[in-house]
């Protein structure tokens, strides 16, 4: 079953939204099949993020991932790379679909609540970054009907 990783950023846990986004993925059909809270040091977020080093918006989003604690998730589910980003919505939540986490939730393009991979293939080392496999509960959901 396809995977994706979210990451529940510092403005999600501050506003006390990890509840409500929660809800959301599982009202999706996502299954959580890994979770974890923690505090990024600064060494994890340029490395998670190394792809947008040269970006003039690196700096700052170093300092906001690594501002106060993160909920990463392992999420399972058809399509879960492409859903998944259907559900949070443009990177700009301006821009963000009506009814998506980061238009319902967000302030901005660089606190915008959510991380999630962009591709299948950075879904796996994104979720390997952050879990050992032995702690995914893989292919949890039930057959669908
Ligand atoms: P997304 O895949 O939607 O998370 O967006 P990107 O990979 O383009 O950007 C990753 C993160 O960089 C965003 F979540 C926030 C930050 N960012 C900015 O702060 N400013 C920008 O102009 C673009 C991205």
């Amino acid at each position: 079953m396809e995977k994706t990783l979210a990451i529940l950023k510092p403005d999600c846990v501050r506003k006390r939204l990890v509840g409500a986004v929660a809800a959301r993925i599982e009202e999706a059909g996502f299954a959580i099949c890994g979770m974890r809270m923690l505090l990024l040091s600064q060494r994890d977020a340029e490395a998670f993020y190394q792809v947008h080093q040269s970006r003039p918006f690196f700096a700052e989003l170093v300092r906001f991932m690594t501002s106060g604690p993160v909920v990463v998730m392992a999420l399972e589910r058809e399509n879960a790379v492409a859903g998944f980003r259907a559900l949070i919505g443009a990177t700009d939540p301006a821009e963000a679909a009506e009814g998506t986490v980061r238009r319902d939730f967000a302030d901005s393009k660089g606190e915008n609540i959510v991380h999630g991979s962009d591709s299948v293939a950075n879904g796996q080392r994104e979720i390997s970054f952050f879990f050992a496999t032995r702690d995914l509960n893989e292919r949890i959901l039930l057959p669908q009907p």
